[in-house]
C-alpha cells in the first residue's frame, strides 16, 4: 500500500515528506495505522549523525498511537481494531532477558531491530523504485502506516487520546519509570534532576508521584523553570549563574548530597557532576541521557568506593506490554499530567518545523497528527 512517511535519506538533511510503499504484515506481524507521534531527542539523534548505530535511509519515530489494522498469520494477542502503542523495547516474556526480573531489555528481535529490519530479516518499507527503506528502532511512526512485531506493541484502552498517550510511547514512560522502576525513589528521598526538557519533566513528576521531599532541577535554560515547577520541582539550578563549583553547591543545598540523582541531558560532563552530588554512602546516580558517538564517562574511582553507584535505564526499565496500559490508566484517571508537556502539533508535512522547535529549545514536545 502507499503511505506518507517522513523519510531520513541521510544523516543531517531535513527529512522528505513522500510516498512510498509499505508491504502488509507478515507472520507475527502487525499494521498499525499511527494517528499521532511524539518528537523525541532520541530522533534527532539518530537524524543528526550523532547516532553511532544510525541506518540510513530510514523512517524514523517511536513514540506513536495508533490502530490496529490488520494482523499477519500467528498473532494471538491483538485485532483489528485495538488501540496500540509501538514499543522500541519489545516485551516477547519468554527470552532469558525477559524471564528474569533484573531487566527489561528483551533480546527476542534485538539483532534485526538493530539493523533497521523486521525479525525475518527484510524490511517491508520500500521506495517507488523497490529499494529498501529501513525500519527504525521496530517503530517507524514517522509515517501513517506501520508494521511492527506483535510483542512490540502494547494495547491501550480505547478512551485515551491519541494526540496525548503517543508521549507514554518514549518520554513518560522514560521518566516516571527512572524513578519507579529503575531507582525504586522512596518518599521522603532528595533527588536532582539534570536537563528539564521532554524527559527530564517526567522524571521530576514521577519524584513527586513517589512522594519525594526536595526536588531539584538544573538547566541551563532559565526557560524551564515555570514548566518545571509545575511538575514537582521544589529548587531550580541554572549551572551559569552558580559560582564556584557545581558540585559543591548541590551538596550543600541538598546537605550532603541527593538519595537520587538523574542524568536526563546525554552530556558527559553532566553524568560527573550528577554522580558527584549523589550523597556518600548511599546516593544513586541515574544515567537516561543518550551521549553522542565516541564519548565516554569518567569519575575518580573513590566516588564509587565511598558508596556512590552509577546506573543506567532504557525506556524507564519498564515491560511495555505489561506497563504501558497502566500508565495510560494513571493519565485518565490524572494520576499523571501529559497536555501541558505537548507545547505544539503539526502534520506530518511539517515535522522538520518540530526539529527546529527541539533545536531552539522552544518546545517540550512537538507532536505530529496524522
Ligand atoms: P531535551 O532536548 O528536550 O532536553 C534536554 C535538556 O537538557 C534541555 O532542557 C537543555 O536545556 C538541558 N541541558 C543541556 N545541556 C545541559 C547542561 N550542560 N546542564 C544542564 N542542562 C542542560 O531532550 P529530551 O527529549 O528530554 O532527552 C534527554 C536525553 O534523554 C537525550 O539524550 C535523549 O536521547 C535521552 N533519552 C533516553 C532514553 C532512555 O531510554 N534512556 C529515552 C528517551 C530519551
Ligand atoms: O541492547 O537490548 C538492547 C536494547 C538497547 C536499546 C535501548 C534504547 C534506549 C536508549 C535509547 C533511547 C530511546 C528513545
Ligand atoms: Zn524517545
Ligand atoms: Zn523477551
Amino acid at each position: 500500500m502507499d503511505v506518507r512517511a517522513a523519510v531520513a535519506w541521510k544523516a543531517g538533511e531535513p527529512l522528505s515528506i513522500e510516498t512510498v510503499n509499505l508491504e502488509g504484515p507478515r507472520a507475527f506481524e502487525v499494521l498499525v495505522e499511527i494517528k499521532a507521534t511524539g518528537i523525541c531527542h532520541t530522533d534527532e539523534f539518530t537524524r543528526s549523525g550523532a547516532d553511532p548505530e544510525g541506518i540510513f535511509p530510514a523512517i524514523l519515530g517511536h513514540e506513536g498511537a495508533g490502530i490496529v489494522r490488520e494482523v499477519g498469520k500467528g498473532v494471538t494477542s491483538l485485532k483489528p481494531g485495538d488501540h496500540v502503542i509501538p514499543l522500541y523495547t519489545p516485551e516477547c516474556r519468554e527470552c532469558e532477558y525477559c524471564l528474569n526480573p533484573k531487566t527489561n531489555l528483551c533480546q527476542k528481535i534485538r539483532t534485526t531491530q538493530g539493523a533497521g529490519l523486521m525479525p525475518d530479516g527484510s524490511s517491508r518499507f520500500t521506495t517507488k523504485d523497490g529499494d529498501p527503506i529501513f525500519h527504525y528502532m521496530g517503530t517507524s511512526t514517522f509515517a501513517n502506516f506501520t508494521v511492527v512485531p506483535e510483542i512490540a506493541l502494547a494495547k491501550v484502552r480505547e478512551d485515551a487520546p491519541f494526540d496525548k498517550i503517543c508521549y507514554i510511547g518514549c518520554g513518560v514512560t522514560t521518566g516516571i519509570g527512572a524513578v519507579i522502576n529503575t531507582a525504586k525513589v522512596e518518599p521522603g528521598s532528595k533527588v536532582i534532576v539534570f536537563g528539564l526538557g521532554g524527559i527530564g519533566l517526567n522524571v521530576l513528576q514521577g519524584a513527586r508521584l513517589v512522594g519525594a521531599d526536595m526536588i531539584v532541577g538544573v538547566d541551563l535554560n532559565p526557560a524551564k523553570k515555570e514548566m518545571a515547577e509545575r511538575f514537582g520541582m521544589t529548587h531550580f539550578v541554572n549551572p551559569a549563574e552558580v559560582e564556584g563549583d557545581l558540585v559543591a553547591y548541590l551538596v550543600n543545598l541538598t546537605k550532603g548530597g541527593a538519595d537520587y540523582t538523574f542524568d536526563a541531558t546525554g552530556n558527559v560532563g553532566v553524568m560527573r557532576t550528577a554522580l558527584e552530588s549523589a550523597h556518600k554512602g548511599w546516593g544513586e546516580s541515574i544515567i537516561i541521557g543518550v551521549a553522542g558517538a565516541g564519548q565516554e564517562i569518567s569519575t575518580r574511582p573513590f566516588q564509587l568506593v565511598t558508596g556512590r553507584s552509577w546506573r543506567g535505564t532504557a525506556f524507564g526499565g519498564a515491560r511495555g506490554r505489561t506497563d504501558v496500559p497502566k500508565i495510560v490508566d494513571w493519565y485518565m484517571d490524572g494520576k499523571i499530567e501529559i497536555d501541558p508537556m505537548i507545547t505544539h502539533t503539526m502534520p506530518l508535512d511539517e515535522i522538520n518545523t518540530g526539529f527546529d522547535l527541539m533545536h531552539q529549545g522552544k518546545s517540550i514536545r512537538s507532536v505530529v497528527l496524522y
